[in-house]
Order: structure tokens, then sequence, then C-alpha cells
């Protein structure tokens, strides 16, 4: 029986599934061939779109003309599909049913283009076999963090002030939305794992069953956050040590409940040693002892570890110029390679430091060729704007996945990795991502991960395509203006040349230049009356840059080749350092502050053009967006550029305003 398309529920947007979405599929006649639930899901989904268009939908050939072929050929479970057009006839086929899935969405993606030219036999296959999102979402209202920990799109979609929500038809309509940009995995509960969510593995397990049950029929397997000390906290135990036989034994039992609860469940997601949350070190054990101790218990049913990287010394004195948060990773890390189990992905975030609008590409991504490796990225906007600024990111985790050595064999991160994670920017907003255009990121972030190498723009356009179907060009020029550059102008208004943070400590929106400079989290930038930034050189700074493999290494280190878009990450300069640009530092600073100003306010403009194009809803929801973030641009750019003009004493050399 074809499974019913889940609807969206009344007031909440279709994002990238509106019904027009699925035209040129639905006026098609149309074969459905093979078995199994995924394949009802498929069905379900064509004979919604014809049911809607007047197209035709069969599952048993007849002598009649298709214009398309949807075929499941095998049961190896794989998500590779092929597609090809001769004669008239589009055929999909897929060896294991999500690939059909995949196959699906495919066609839906390229529109009229699905049906038009013959093309040969194309091969489509994930670059990176797993895509998940984390929800930093808590079961019970967190006193700080509230429901969703660095959630700008309201409550959680899954939990409501310590219960289920058990609004499981708007969870299966996100995990249509999800399948339909390639995610196949979801987390769904926080890295931080507070006294009541270290339940959802036991005795609430039920809850999460009930999750997974919604996701399933779009291929998304349902993985939960642990906390390490869950044998003491939870099983009674006395110790939590991963070597020790009790715990393991503990695990392995705990593993047996999850799986007859959810049977494909997909593992445990675990911060360990990291911001208070318990892990090995406290036994004197390593994190590939942690790991392997979960991996172990998971192995026998399939599940994997992704097992967090993010671990560094958040009590920092920051009088000691020696200790570089930057390192901590690499340093921990870096000498466990080969260690972990098969099934142990570490997940490591693409910077060194925390989300930043710039950083480099963590080293931890090249320094261990035996371990498997999972590439965080943060769609929630922490540190970006927090859904209220326009910050389209693709480009950012594109240039990511894309470091490293160009060529065939790899190794660009994108080749190396085996997983993308975005921490997800959703919640029961009607938008489902508080600001509308946000939830390109969250299109974005699914699709980089089923193609690495993809080129961002095109995403982009995707999106937008689908989004809007009937979008007229002057729209469609109108959002691309105001989401393609939106990542620099960001940049340029808050913290320059790769420097970082400056941001109010706790809630992490709006500007506070020194807000984290004398704080433990180590997060500094060392600003004085002379200069700007850290040395992380091997010569003389900590010794960050000599963690990069060559060439890296040597065009880090020096002055000369590093580039300036990192420049105050690797090196502390004198407001006076040239450029290669021409500018100075400080006139850089300035001159970049008051451009991103001009900027957002000329993307607000934009947008107040497309009113007659767009939805009323849609279109006061980002208009009030922009009136923020124009505050919020001339805010950074006033108290950024007062700042660097007070301690540095040097004019603008334009004699703008600063205060
Ligand atoms: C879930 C940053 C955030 C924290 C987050 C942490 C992490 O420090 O501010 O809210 O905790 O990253 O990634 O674990």
């Amino acid at each position: 029986m074809p499974l019913p398309v889940p609807t969206v529920p009344e007031g909440v947007d279709p994002a990238w599934l509106p019904d027009e979405a699925f035209r040129p599929l639905g006026t098609r006649r149309v074969l459905v061939r093979g078995s199994g639930p995924l394949v009802e899901t498929v069905h379900g989904e064509v004979a919604a779109a014809c049911a809607r268009f007047g197209g035709r939908v069969e599952r048993d050939a007849s002598p009649e003309p298709y214009d398309l072929l949807l075929e499941l050929t095998g049961d190896d479970g794989g998500e590779a599909f092929t597609c090809e057009r001769r004669a008239g006839l589009t055929t999909v086929t897929a060896t294991g049913a999500p690939g059909l899935l995949y196959g699906l969405f495919h066609v839906v993606r390229r529109g009229p283009a699905a049906f038009a030219e013959d093309h040969g036999l194309q091969c489509h296959r994930p670059g990176l076999a797993l895509r998940m999102l984390d929800h930093w979402d808590n079961v019970a209202v967190h006193p700080v963090m509230g429901q969703v920990e660095r959630g700008y799109a309201g409550g959680s979609l899954f939990w409501d002030d310590g219960r289920a929500r058990g609004d499981l038809a708007r969870i299966r309509a996100y995990a249509r939305l999800l399948a339909a940009c390639g995610i196949n995995a979801v987390s769904v509960n926080n890295v931080n794992v507070h006294a009541v969510e270290a339940r959802l593995l036991t005795d609430r397990i039920d809850e999460v069953a009930a999750l997974a049950d919604a996701f399933r029929p779009y291929g998304v397997r349902t993985h939960l956050s642990v906390t390490f000390a869950a044998p003491m906290v939870l099983g009674g135990l006395p110790t939590a040590d991963p070597l020790d036989a009790s715990v393991r034994a503990w695990w392995a039992a705990a593993a047996e409940r999850v799986y007859a609860a959810v049977p494909d469940f997909g593992g445990f997601v675990v911060k360990a040693d990291s911001e208070g949350q318990p892990g090995p070190f406290g036994y004197g054990r390593s994190h590939a002892d942690g790991a392997n101790a979960l991996a172990a218990a998971l192995a026998p049913h399939g599940g994997t570890v992704c097992w967090r990287a993010f671990v560094y010394d958040h009590r920092q004195d920051w009088r000691d110029r020696t200790t570089d948060r930057a390192r901590a990773a690499h340093d921990q890390f870096a000498p466990l390679d080969g260690e972990f189990a098969d099934n142990v992905l570490l997940q490591v975030k693409h910077g060194p430091m925390d989300f930043q609008v710039r950083e480099p590409v963590s080293p931890v991504l090249g320094a261990l060729p035996r371990t498997r490796l999972a590439v965080e990225v943060q769609a929630t906007q922490e540190y970006t704007g927090q859904q209220r600024h326009v910050c389209w990111l693709g480009p950012m985790w594109s240039e990511a996945l894309r470091f490293g050595h160009e060529g065939p064999a790899g190794p660009v991160v994108g080749q190396r990795a085996s997983a993308l994670v975005a921490v997800a920017n959703t919640g029961d907003d009607p938008f489902w991502t508080g600001h509308p255009l946000a939830q390109a990121n969250l299109y974005t972030v699914g699709r980089l991960g089923w193609q690495p190498d993809a080129e961002p723009a095109e995403l982009l356009d995707e999106w937008l395509a689908l989004t809007f179907p009937a979008a007229p060009r002057r729209l469609a020029d109108g959002l691309r203006a105001v989401l393609s550059g939106s990542w620099r102008t960001y940049e340029k208004y808050t913290a320059p040349l790769g420097v970082g943070f400056m941001v109010q400590p706790g809630h992490h929106y709006g500007p506070n230049v020194d807000g984290y400079e004398y704080s433990p989290w180590g997060t500094y930038h060392f600003a004085d009356r002379d200069g700007v930034g850290v040395d992380r050189s091997a010569a003389t700074g900590t010794g960050y840059a000599a963690q990069y493999p060559e060439p890296w290494a040597r065009v880090y280190e020096s002055l000369d080749t590093c580039p300036d878009e990192l420049l105050l990450f690797f090196h502390h300069v004198p407001y006076g350092h040239v450029l290669r640009d021409g500018r100075t530092v400080i006139q850089h600073l300035y001159d970049t502050r008051f451009e991103g100003v001009a900027e957002a306010a000329e993307a607000a403009e934009v947008w107040a053009s497309l009113a007659p194009l767009v939805d009323g809803a849609r279109h006061r929801r980002v208009a009030e967006r922009y009136e923020e973030q124009l505050r919020g641009a001339r805010e950074w750019c006033d108290q950024v550029n007062s700042y660097f003009l007070r301690k540095s004493g040097v004019p603008d050399e334009r004699g703008r305003r600063i205060y």
C-alpha cells in the first residue's frame, strides 16, 4: 500500500517541498517497481503528486508507455541510484530502497529537466555515508539554555517542558524534508546530557522509539546523545571506567534494550571531557578507551559512536599565553590515530575553535588517516547572527570540505571524511528555522553531505527553485542577491581577519570586544595599543600552525604567506601592518565594518523591493529580521571601530564617524 504523504500541519511552511515542486512529476505516467516500506513511501509520493496534477502511477507494467520508471532491483540497503533518459523514458534504478527514495527526490529537484533531453546512465551515490543533524534539544527546559541549547527557531520539535511533544505529524513532515535534501540521520537530544535527558537511553526509550517510527519511512535513522557517566547515573554502578568489566556489561545490556525498542537505531553521540561533561579522563583512560567501550556495545547491532573531538580546557587562565585552545583537539586526538574501533566516528568541528564566522580548517581533519571522521558544522547560527541575521553558510562549509590537496585521490576533507554532522537550526517555528531564509542553510548542509564537492551557488539555486517553484526571475535574482554574499557581509561587520569571538558572553549575540578577553574560555584577541591577534606560529607563538601538514604549516607560519582573512588567527600584528590589498590592518578593520553595514542595508532594500512577489507572512518575518540585522550590524560596526580607535589612536583615513 502506498504510504500517504505526511501533510505539513496547518500554518507550517512547506519549505522546499511545496506541492508545486511536484508538478513536473505529477503530470507524468509513472511506473514504480519493487517492494518494501521505502518503496511504499516512493509510491505514496508519486501517487500524491499525480492525484494533484493529473498524472498516473502504476505498480505493474502495462503495455502503455511511461514517462518515468522508478525501480528497486535489489535489497542491499544502499543509497546509490542510477538515472538515465532514453526514447522519452526517464529511468531511476536502485539496488537499495533508500537509493530509490533519493532517486525520486533527484527527479523532483530536476523538475522539468528530468523529462527533457535524453542522457546516458548517470550514477549517483552519497559522498558521505552519514549525513546527520544533531539537535541540541533538551527534554526538560534547562534553566540557562532553555528548551533548545543555541536554538533560534522556537521550541523543540521533539520535547516540551519535560515531555515528548507527541506531534508526530510534524516529525513525519520533517523527515520528508530532511530526506529530500539528503539527511539520513538525526540525533534527538542535546550533547550536553542533563539528568532528565540521560534517561532517554533507558526508561524513556519508548519516546525515542516513537520518534524513530516517524523518521523511518523517509530513511532517517535515529541517534541519541548519551552521557559517559550513564553506568553510574542510570545503572547505579560505582564507576564509569571504560575498562571496567561491569561498566562494559552495563553498556552492552543498555544497547541490547535500545535495539529491542528501535531495531534500526543509529548509535550514540558523545560529548566527553568537554565543558563539564564526564569522560574517560576521570579514570585515567584515553578517549579511544572511552569511545571503544561504547562502540563495543553497539557493534553487534550495527550502531555507530559519534565521539566528539571538542575537548579543551574551559578553565584556562587568561594570563597564561602558552595554553592555546585551538591546539587542544589535535594534541589530544592525533596521538590516538589507529586506536579507535571501526564503528567509531571521530566528530570534529570544522574549525579548531567554535563555529566562528572565519576559522582555519581544523588540523585534526588531516591528522588521523586511520580514523573514521565526521565533520561537524553548525547550522544553528550561534555565532553567525542567531537566525536574526541572514547568513548563508554554504560557501564556508564548502571551503572546509574542499580544504586539502585537490586531486583524484583526495585527501580533501570531503573525501577523507565519512560523515557530515550539522547542529540543527530547526524548531517548532512555523518556518522551521525562525528566519525563513535560514532554511537555505539546512537544505545546503544536507546536499553538501551528499555531494561535498558541489558548488554551493548551485545548491542555493536548487533551494530557490524548489522553495519558490513559480518564482519570476526578479524574485530568484533578488533571493540570490540577499543570500549569496551574506556570509561575507556578516564577517565584514563582525570580528575581523579571523580573530573571532568579540561577542557578548553567555548568549553570544551582539558585540562585546573584550567580552571573553579576561575569561577562562581560551578565546582571546590580545589587542593592545600597538596591535592585535594571536601568535600561533611555531617560531614565536603557541605552535598551533605546526599542527598542519605541509604546505599549510609553512603557509600559516609566515606573515608573508598567511591568507589575510586568517591573519589575526595566526599572528599578532601591529595596526600598521599592510595587507595584500595595500590597506593597513586598522584601516581594513574600519573599512570592512562600514562596508558590512552598507551591504546589509542594501540587502534589506532588495528584500523590501520583493514584497509584491513573496507571500505576506514570509515577507514580514524577513523584513522584521532585517530591521534587527541592521540595528545589530551598526552596533557591531560602532563598537568594534570605537574600541580599536581608542586602543590604537589611529584615525580613520576617510574621517568617518567613529564614537
Ligand atoms: C552544546 C559551544 C556552545 C555550547 C555547545 C558546545 C558544544 O561551546 O556554546 O552551547 O554545547 O559548543 O559544541 O558542545
